[in-house]
């Protein structure tokens, strides 16, 4: 049977070819997995490249190796954040007012110097951020691009003071590492080998006198292509917004599961990419339920109340769904 594989598809495939590290392969093949039509035709393909994926993040588990110390934080929640800007600029403190993790935080750059994650929550799911150590060109861990690479968003932490400066300093050590950054909420550029990652542009500080104002001047001169989130991780001004609009970027929906019945599930909902369909929460739920399930009933938005539906269904943000096998 023809695969149909999409032009996306075949880019992912150039960049596995092309890619040196353990997590640029990673990246590539999960994005091959991503769009890769799911149909009978590609079941072998599917199952080939999810075994190539546990494989390569089996070695990722082990610490060393050719390239150096390398580090692979594994992802949790409904996503993970990777926060990347220059030293200094408030990373460390966005973590600890945000989640339970305490990472140092200091008033000099390069107080970082591992990776911290920690789950920041929204409503009823959570997210993993990353703490990561600044992007200088003065100096940059080697690893930090790897970490950058196999999250699924960037901030990029920027401060009142050389805002501008900064984020052009870290998208050139990005570029230097073949990572591009594109605005959440626009579509990433396929005319260009390296990988893009869909980014924030947060600035801090918002405490500080003036700081505020300059927020339509940093998108100015950003050519109004990204939108700055103001914070300040002193008073907290700013942060359910950034909560709010990081939900908003990971682009996903919730889904929510019952026993036939019984009423909703009280454990969290599945976190899935928009577009999922019933066949992808049984996966999800269990790796074989995608081939035993019969049919699904659904209540929310993309149905009526305890219609019947299909596999090939696709579910809305907050639905309700019953698998039967
Ligand atoms: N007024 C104000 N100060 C902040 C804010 N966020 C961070 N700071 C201060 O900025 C300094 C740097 O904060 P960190 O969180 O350590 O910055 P970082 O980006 O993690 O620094 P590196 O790990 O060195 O890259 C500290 O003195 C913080 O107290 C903020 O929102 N408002
Ligand atoms: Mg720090």
């Amino acid at each position: 049977m023809p695969a149909n594989l999409s032009p996306e598809y075949h880019r992912a495939e150039e960049r596995l070819r092309a890619a040196k590290s353990l997590s640029e392969k990673i990246d590539a093949l999960e994005e091959m997995l991503r769009v890769i039509p799911k149909h009978k035709g590609t079941d072998h393909m599917q199952a080939d490249l999810k075994s190539r994926i546990a494989k390569l993040r089996k070695e990722g588990g082990k610490k060393g190796g050719k390239g150096g110390f390398s580090y692979i934080i594994p992802r949790e929640g409904a996503g993970q954040v990777a926060l990347a800007g220059p030293p200094n600029t408030g990373k460390s403190s966005l973590v600890r007012a945000l989640t339970r993790a305490t990472p140092a935080v200091g008033d000099f750059p390069f107080t970082t110097r591992e990776p911290i994650p920690g789950m920041m929550p929204f409503e009823d799911i959570a997210f993993q951020l990353v703490d990561l150590p600044p992007l200088s060109e003065q100096h940059a861990e080697p690893w930090v691009f790897d970490l950058i690479r196999y999250a699924d968003l960037v901030w990029t932490v920027l401060d009142g003071e050389r805002a501008i400066e900064g984020f052009d300093e870290c998208r050139r050590m990005l570029e230097a590492h073949n990572i591009g950054l594109y605005p959440a909420g626009t579509a990433p550029r396929y005319d260009t080998a390296a990988v893009q990652k869909k980014a924030l542009v947060v600035l801090t500080g918002l405490d500080v006198a003036g700081v505020a104002e300059t927020i339509p001047v940093v998108e100015e001169l950003l050519e109004n292509r990204w939108r700055v989130i103001g914070v300040s991780s002193l008073d907290g001004t700013g942060l359910a917004n950034l909560a709010r609009s990081t939900f908003a970027a990971f682009d996903i929906i919730r889904v929510y599961t019952k026993q036939p019945g019984k009423p909703r599930d009280e454990s969290a909902p599945f976190a899935l990419p928009r577009g999922a369909t019933v066949g992808v929460l049984a996966e999800r739920i269990h790796k074989d339920l995608e081939a035993t399930m019969t049919f699904a009933r659904v209540w929310g938005a993309s149905a009526f109340d305890g219609q019947s539906v299909q596999k090939d269904h696709v579910l809305a943000e907050g639905d309700v769904v019953e698998i039967h096998e």
